[in-house]
């Protein structure tokens, strides 16, 4: 197995299984004219079993005994007022299904039940997980959040921004003439996720994007995807009419501007008529935005939101942005999405959406929730996770994100709003995939797209249980166990060997892979490690008290008053809120030097235990996917080690203390460490 099938491999189950599902589905019923989405669902169906039965079922134009019946209300009367299902179907939406065992027409028949055809197809997708997973059948599900959406970092050219996983998915070259089988791959994954958005191309934009040939080919996309659900958005560079020499500015509240955008927008609607909308990252990291026309970024929003409204389209504006100019030490990175946009809280229109990274710094391998999350009662907020690992290893090493998603998701923001899951609208995850065979680099990353669109389904779902699932469905039930182990473990022990103990944003400029937390010298005081530990003879941290840059005054009361003492900080989030002295005494009763020691050497030994495990796995994985997540999680050791040598001996070299006894010394000395360079990293872009 290579890995191209991801959770949808559909194998064969053992007989007593097979009986099982034999019986739900001894022919296939979709009364009504076909439409290219219950043609999907019949194809993914018959697909299906397929490969778990060794034959399809004979669809069938009759409801008869061990009919599998997929129906909507239009397309099956039974199901209409009358029906006892009808309230509990009404209250599912556009999106939701009910799966149900039940008498229809006088036969016994498994019902899938939704009030739309897309709702059929992601019934269609819970009944066959189910099938394979040998799962009890579903009794109903929909989305609790509108907007789930992939956000690929994906440039014109066929690089990726912060991409491990080869090139593109998207071949512009070839688009829209020549349309790649994966582009339906593509959309039968995410569709059996429930995904129903993706914005193609990167963040950081160019103008060509959103001219007449981009716009085809977008819309080639588009035709492929829509019979799935999954509408296409576009990231937009903002001073594209500017760029493009159509205006003479791209100030949002130039009338000249503002007629541009509103004509593009009927340009791209003509080809593609249920275009999602506008991406946008402006004034961040060197983008235009409409503070170079000292507009703010609601001005900048409204604007888009204008044009793209007459349409139904949607902007998605994000406020992971820093101020290019003026950060000096004293100033805290941190503050800046919250200082800028909780002010615009109740003046953005209708149709924008902001679209918040889970935390203030950057998609690190352990964050607190951003602070915005609650306090921004009149604007509906997108949650921003990255999928792909910029700062957790790559696709090089194992770490299931499904944990990190839980961990923000469920936080208690301690607002009115409740947990941070109750204060979306959306979410948002930078896509891990790109043209490797397997997707996404290797094979445990497909469980971080998988995580993703679950979650972004059900925010309240729990990682484990989501891990069971892709295990079982991609590995197979007798490695669910195990596997499921190794990934529960897998993000925390890439934060005890990268950043422990609240320590963030220390690895190596640029590439973001390897450890670099001497880094001093870079343009910016913001990019650099020393900004963010604060290591010093007499301590290490970054104080975010009052008695520091005081990000914590941006949460509620509540969390500011808890954070405001290194007693009462949660341990995992020390020196992301406070800078203690080396000798502080942890709740261990070790000194912080000691704890930190006793955190890097953990995080070394559990990747030693993920490798070990999956050696005891041999005999129940297939032989090239075994050996590629072999050859992976060895390099991973590797990697633990050098992340905890190289930080040792920097710290140690910055507190001057001994490493108590039985604590084993760095493999090199500190130059060697700092001599180590990775020219030609991936996913720079
Ligand atoms: C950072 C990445 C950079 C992105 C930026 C963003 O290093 O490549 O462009 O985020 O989210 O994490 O805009």
């Amino acid at each position: 197995e290579d890995g191209y099938d991801l959770w949808l491999r559909h194998r064969p189950l053992d007989r007593a299984a097979q009986a099982g599902v034999q019986a739900q589905a001894r022919s296939i019923v979709i009364p009504g004219a076909p439409s290219p989405t219950t043609q999907a669902a019949l194809t993914e169906l018959n697909r299906g079993l397929a490969g778990m039965l060794g034959h399809a079922s004979a669809p069938a134009s009759r409801i008869a005994d061990g009919a599998l019946l997929l129906a909507t209300p239009a397309r099956l009367p039974e199901l209409g007022a009358a029906s006892p299902l009808h309230a509990e179907l009404a209250a599912l939406g556009n999106e939701g299904y009910l799966l149900r065992q039940t008498r229809v027409q006088g036969h016994n028949v498994t019902l899938i039940a939704a009030n739309s055809d897309i709702g059929l197809l992601y019934g269609a997708y819970a009944w066959l997980r189910d099938a394979a997973t040998g799962a009890r059948l579903e009794a109903s599900s929909a989305p609790k959040l509108q907007l789930r959406m992939l956000n690929h970092w994906d440039n014109l050219d066929r690089t990726v921004e912060r991409g491990y996983s080869g090139q593109s998915i998207w071949d512009w070259w070839a688009l829209p003439d020549i349309k790649d089988q994966r582009y339906t791959d593509y959309a039968r994954a995410n569709a059996s996720l429930g995904i129903n958005g993706t914005v193609l191309n990167n963040v950081n934009s160019k103008p060509e994007v959103l001219t007449a040939p981009f716009i085809a080919k977008a819309a080639a996309v588009a035709d492929i995807l829509r019979p799935y659900g999954i509408k296409v958005y576009l990231s937009a560079r903002f001073s594209t009419p500017l760029e493009l020499k159509e205006t003479s500015t791209a100030d949002p509240l130039s009338p000249e501007v503002r007629a541009w955008w509103a004509r593009k927008a009927d340009e791209i609607y003509k080809v593609i008529p249920d275009f999602g909308g506008f991406l946008v990252k402006a004034n961040s990291e060197g983008q235009p935005g409409p503070q170079d026309y000292h507009r703010t970024h609601a001005d900048g929003a409204n604007m888009l939101a204008a044009a793209v409204a007459p349409h139904k389209g949607i902007v998605m504006w994000r406020a992971f942005v820093y101020a290019p100019k003026g950060a000096h030490l004293a100033d805290d990175r941190a503050k800046q999405a919250y200082d800028e946009f909780k002010p615009l809280d109740g003046s953005f229109a209708a149709n924008v959406l902001v679209q918040v990274k889970n935390g203030a710094i950057d998609f690190q391998p352990r964050e607190p929730f951003h602070p915005l999350f609650g306090a921004m009662p009149k604007t509906p907020l997108v949650m921003e996770f990255q999928i792909t690992k910029e700062y957790l290893g790559y696709s090089t090493d194992m770490a299931y994100l499904g944990t990190l998603f839980e961990e923000t998701l469920e936080t208690d923001t301690k607002t009115s709003t409740g947990a941070v899951a109750q204060t979306l609208s959306g979410m948002a995850g930078v896509a891990n995939i790109g043209s490797d065979r397997n997707w996404t680099g290797s094979h445990f990353d497909q469980a971080n797209w998988y995580a993703f669109g679950r979650m972004a389904w059900n925010p309240q779902a729990r990682a484990r249980d989501v891990a069971a699932e892709w295990a079982a469905l991609t590995f197979g039930k007798r490695a669910e166990a195990p596997v499921v182990d190794m990934m529960m473990m897998s993000r925390e022990t890439v934060v005890n060997y990268m950043t422990p103990l609240g320590l963030h944003h220390i690895m190596g400029t640029g590439h973001h892979f390897g450890p670099a937390p001497w880094v001093d010298n870079l343009e910016r005081p913001d990019w650099n490690p020393v900004y963010y530990h604060r290591a010093s003879r007499d301590g290490i941290g970054f104080d975010r008290t009052a008695k520091g840059s005081n990000a914590l005054e941006q949460y509620a009361p509540e969390i500011a008053r808890q954070y405001a003492d290194p007693k009462t900080t949660p341990e995992q989030f020390l020196l992301w809120f406070h800078h203690l002295p080396w000798d502080y005494t942890m709740p261990s009763a070790r000194t912080l030097w000691a704890e930190l020691l006793v955190r890097y050497d953990k995080g070394v030994a559990d990747a030693r235990s993920l490798q070990a495990r999956w050696v005891a796995l041999k005999p129940l994985i297939d032989a090239r996917r075994y050996a590629e997540e072999e050859q992976r999680l060895n390099r991973q050791v590797n990697n633990a080690v050098l992340w905890r040598d190289a930080c040792i001996a920097y710290f140690q070299s910055v507190s001057g203390l001994a490493l108590p006894p039985g604590v084993k010394a760095p493999a090199h000395p500190l130059d060697y460490y700092k001599s180590l360079s990775y020219p030609y990293a991936p996913g720079r872009g």
